[in-house]
This record gives C-alpha cells, structure tokens and sequence, in this order.
C-alpha cells in the first residue's frame, strides 16, 4: 500500500472500521436516502388455473390439524425467503377441507381472510362464528382467538380457499410478535352467528358503544353488500379515470380502517374501462373476484382472471383495463405509510 494510492488508503481504513462495527456513510449514502422508493419487491401474479391443484393437493400431503394452518404463501420474486409479498405485508392461500379444524389460537399479527373458492366453512373470533361465502371480506384483529373450520362432507362441507394477509413482516420488524394457543381446539361460541353485524353492521351502533380500540367490531363484510353498492354507484353514474368505482372498507365505529395496519378495498371496473395511470407509496395485492382484464404495473402487463392475485409495490405505475365487467378486492400498507405522514400519490 501506497500513501498516494487514495483506494487502496480507503480500502485499508475500511477494514479498520469496520473491526470496531463502523462503516463509512459517503459510500452508501445514495442508498440509504434515495431520491425515490426503489422496492425490492417486484410486480407479481399468481394465476389461480395454475396454482388451485397445488393448493388442493396440499389437502393430502398435510392435515389442518397438523400443519396449524394450511397454506401456501405467496413470496413476492424480490423478497425470497421473506415469506412476505411486499415489504409490509404477507399473503397466503389457506384451504380447509370438510370436517376439518384449524387449531385456536392468537397473534399480534392483524389478519384478514377474502373468501377465493367454496362456501360453508367459518371463522371463530371472539366467541362468535362467520359463515364464508366468496368474496366475503373477513378480520381476525390483533390478538384475538381465532379457529376455523369446515362442517363435514355429510353436513354439505365442500372445500374451501381463501387469501390470507397478515401484517407478519411488519410486525416482524417491529420485534412485537407475540402468539399463544388456546388450551382446546376450538374456543367456545358464547355469541350467535350474525350479532356484531347487528350491532354494528346497520349504519347504527349500540347506544352506549364506547370507541376502545381502533379495530372494527364487525367481523363479516358480505360479499352481496359490497357488490350492491359499486353496482349501484356504477348505475348512478360513478366512474373515476383510475379507479373505475372504488370503496374502501371501513371500521363502522370510527370511520378508520378495519385494522390499524391494513386497509382494504374494493372496486368495479366496467368492461373496456381503460384506467388511467397512478403510483402510492403503499404497496397493493389484488385478488380478482370477477371478470378478466389487464393490469399494466411499470412497464409488464398482467393479465387477470378471477382468483388471481397481483401485487403492485410501491410507487411502481398501475393501470387498469378490464375487458369484462370486473370487481378486485384489494388491500395495502395504506394505514401505516398514512399515519407516519409517508403516504404519497401520483395520478397523470
Ligand atoms: O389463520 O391464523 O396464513 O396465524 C399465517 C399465519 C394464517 C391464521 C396465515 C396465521 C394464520
């Protein structure tokens, strides 16, 4: 080594440093703060023809009861071994055959259940059961008991799939993971079927509800409902450049989302709307409930068809065509980029 040789003076400081665990900010400082997202995520499909015999199959390599929960998990090409499908967030493909239990348990992680395929199962959350039907929208909030199960095929049981998203990464990052199991397989039902959408389900709310925490009180979001009203708008005459009629899900207590780290949606794109471009910093996975059309993130086009599910990470470019009357679910980071004041859009 040569004073005079100033990379190889650098190259040598280097090593110095880093024995004492330093490391020199000029050579990664472009990185650290870029001039805007570069996700390591990448836009992704996952096509249902290709995926549901896999996902069926599962059903005889594994039991509910052994594997705790049986699912595929989608893992966004740009974050392999993360079991994540953007930075954030999580997603996975559960199957419940008839007759089969889904151990009780709880979990700080937030989790949400959109019905892909089948009828009939149900989710337990606090003491009180749900009937799934496809594209019902379905929370089991942070840290409450949760099991599922599927009555059995005499009883009219037929399998059923559905997407799973949790916000395992984050809360990963966060190390504030915690979970236990119940002491049976499943918690008691102390609660009929139906009473927090009673309660909370009608545009009314109990008269002495007190707001205590940021989760909604309903469990369900039914499918017919959420249908009923983009139709209606639809019909009325609504229809955005980008998003064709887009609601969003919401915590009928507080107006806020359903869960504090995600937010969930739906929409209706009417067959040869040609979205206009967008980008948000909060990263997106679709699930297609009906029709067929194309989804164009940066520069790949994604063709879409029901049961499919796509991810856009953030601050990538999305448009949306559709060429048949089509309704995506869809659900983000949205909460979280928007409480810590991170949360950008860009429609052209
Ligand atoms: O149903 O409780 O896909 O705890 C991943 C973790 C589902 C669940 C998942 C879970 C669950």
């Amino acid at each position: 080594m040569t004073s005079n040789n100033p990379s190889a003076l650098r190259a040598a400081y280097y090593e110095q440093i880093a024995r004492q665990r330093m490391s020199p900010l000029w050579e990664s400082l472009h990185n650290l703060v870029p001039k805007k997202p570069q996700p390591k995520a990448q836009p992704a499909i996952w096509k249902y023809a290709q995926v549901r015999d896999l996902v069926m199959q599962a059903g005889s390599i594994i039991s509910a009861e052994e594997a705790v929960r049986r699912v595929l998990v989608l893992e966004n090409p740009g974050l392999q071994g993360k079991s994540s499908i953007t930075p954030n967030l999580y997603a996975g493909l559960q199957l419940i055959l008839p007759g089969e239990i889904a151990p009780s348990h709880r979990h700080t992680q937030s989790a949400l259940r959109f019905i892909v395929e089948g009828k009939g199962a149900w989710t337990a959350v606090n003491g009180e059961r749900t009937t799934m039907h496809p594209g019902d929208f379905i929370i089991t909030p942070s840290w409450t008991w949760h099991d599922h199960g599927n009555p059995s095929e005499e009883e009219g049981g037929e399998p059923v799939v559905w997407l799973d998203g949790l916000d395992i990464p984050l809360v990963a990052q966060m190390d504030a993971g915690f979970a236990e199991n119940y002491p049976e397989a499943t918690q008691p039902v102390s609660r009929p079927e139906g009473d927090s959408f009673a309660r909370f389900g009608h545009n009314m709310v109990p008269v002495r509800h007190r707001v205590s925490d940021p989760t909604s009180p309903i469990f369900s979001y039914p499918y017919e409902r959420s249908r009923e009203a983009l139709d209606a708008l639809y019909r009325n005459g609504e229809c955005d450049d980008w998003d064709g009629v887009k609601l969003r899900y919401v915590n009928p207590a507080t107006g806020g989302w359903p869960m504090p780290t995600i937010a969930t949606f739906m929409q209706f794109l009417p067959k040869c709307f040609s979205g206009k471009a967008y980008r948000t910093t909060d990263a997106t996975i679709f699930c297609v409930v009906e029709g067929k059309g194309t989804a164009r993130i940066g520069d790949t086009d994604f063709e879409f068809s029901p049961h499919d599910v796509f991810v856009v990470p953030s601050w990538q470019p999305i448009s949306l065509n559709a060429t048949d009357d089509s309704v995506l679910f869809s659900y983000s980071d949205r909460p979280i980029l928007s409480a810590l004041n991170l949360l950008r859009e860009q429609r052209r």
